[in-house]
């Protein structure tokens, strides 16, 4: 460990770390496995379409989850999409700006305004308590958010769908396998909605997937998926392409024959960060509700600027010169990216616990690829940074 600030790869030394630590390092699974599936798919030339490994992989999340029906896709965001449509939401729907964009973007993709909502900061997710003053008469929908895998107040968005005759959506891009009073993620509000993309708990290399129990909704969705197919020759529907590939498929599987090595991977490394960071100022970690089933796929750190000495960005800036590839998820937030910068100008003046967290959250690296030595590298750097905050503040601000 470096001893003087002068040795800090932002001011032109080594960096600590030879190899990149990232954020999203994906987690592989049993790679033989992954070989034999991928082999036993060219040998029976059967690469798309309701292929066998996606039937199964449908089935294996329905069995995990308890859902009825799971219908697999080729990522979260057409997942999404798809499912927007098929519970026919229309006009405005009322969604969080702290998430990825994707969520926004799956409603504006067709003509639906998103309506954003602050969130409860303890959580992330939306805070139920605002979202009432949000419901017009041209509202038709909610997407709740489990943000970072802390599932979201399902029963409170609930009652408020109910009172309003709303459709309400969950983005779990960020649970799957995580429960919320002893239920799987997956059987709440009309849908839910996976992503398996290569940074996700469970990766498809690209995925994702709508889990619901309504029968209707997943045969509508079914359709949907497949250019609203009905049969060889009959179009009943209107329709995309929306099918997983045998290949993404194959992955999906052998990803989820690991998910309790992955589970554990992420717990310990979680626990690594907990005890290693609970004594430095100004550092406070999300934490999980570990009565319950959690994937401990994401690791948040909210820098309280004055506590620690320096802002998330400084921290940030230095971390990523010693290699160790932090994320600001999710800076800037929805209500600042395009469109939605340019057709709410105004957004953040309801958004005010989302504007705060984007300024001061900090994703740090987890996952079968980063093991307790790099944990251990990662927070005493951190704390050495904080030792030295006021040192670091003044050498950046004159190379800024
Ligand atoms: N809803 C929510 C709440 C979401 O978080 C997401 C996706 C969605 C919906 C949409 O689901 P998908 O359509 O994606 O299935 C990443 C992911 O691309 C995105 O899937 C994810 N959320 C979001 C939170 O994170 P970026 O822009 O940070 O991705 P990218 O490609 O920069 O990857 C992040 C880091 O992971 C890289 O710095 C390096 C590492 N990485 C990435 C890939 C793809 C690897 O080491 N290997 C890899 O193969 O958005």
């Amino acid at each position: 460990m470096k001893q003087a600030i002068e040795e800090f790869a932002i001011f032109g030394g080594t960096p600590q770390f030879e190899q990149t630590l990232h954020v999203g390092r994906p987690n592989i699974g049993n790679r033989d496995s992954l070989m034999l599936r991928i082999d036993k798919m060219l040998e029976r030339r059967w690469l798309s379409n309701e292929g066998p490994f996606e039937k199964q992989f449908e089935h294996e999340i329905q069995e995990l989850t308890g859902a009825k029906h799971c219908i697999a896709m080729c990522n979260g965001t057409v997942a999404l999409e798809i499912a927007v449509r098929a519970l026919g939401m229309t006009g405005e729907v009322i969604v969080p700006s702290f998430t990825f964009v994707a969520t926004a973007h799956c409603l504006q993709w067709q003509e639906i305004t998103p309506v954003f909502c602050d969130i409860d900061p303890a959580t992330y997710s939306m805070d139920t308590t605002c979202i009432e003053r949000l419901v017009t008469p041209r509202t038709t929908g909610i997407i709740g958010v489990h943000c970072f895998g802390v599932p979201c107040q399902v029963d409170k968005l609930q009652d408020v769908a109910n009172a309003h005759g709303l459709r309400l959506l969950f983005d779990a891009a960020h649970a799957f396998g995580v429960t919320h009073n002893g239920t799987h993620i997956g059987n709440f509000g009309d849908a839910e909605v996976f992503s398996f993309h290569a940074t996700k708990f469970i990766n498809s290399f690209e995925g994702g997937a709508i889990v619901t129990n309504n029968d209707e909704e997943a045969k509508k969705i079914r359709l949907m998926k497949n250019f609203g197919f009905e049969g060889l020759d009959s179009v009943i529907y209107l329709g995309t392409n929306g099918k997983m590939n045998e290949a993404c498929a194959a992955m999906g599987l052998t990803s989820l024959a690991s998910i309790e090595e992955f589970k554990s991977r992420n717990k310990t490394n979680f626990h690594a960060y907990q005890s290693a960071l609970k004594e430095i100022p100004g550092c406070t970690l999300l934490n999980f509700d570990e009565s319950e089933e959690n994937n401990f796929q994401y690791v948040i750190l909210d820098i309280n600027e004055n506590a620690f000495g320096l802002s998330r960005n400084a921290l940030m800036k230095i971390l990523h010169a010693e290699n160790v590839r932090a994320r600001r998820y999710f800076y800037p937030g929805a209500h600042q990216s395009e469109p939605y910068r340019s057709y709410y100008p105004n957004a953040e003046l309801l958004l005010e616990n989302t504007v705060s967290a984007a300024s001061k959250v900090l994703c740090l690296p987890t996952g079968t690829a980063i093991g307790q030595e790099d944990i251990e590298g990662i927070c005493t750097l951190i704390d050495f940074i904080h030792n030295h905050a006021r040192d670091f503040g003044a050498e950046m601000g004159q190379i800024a």
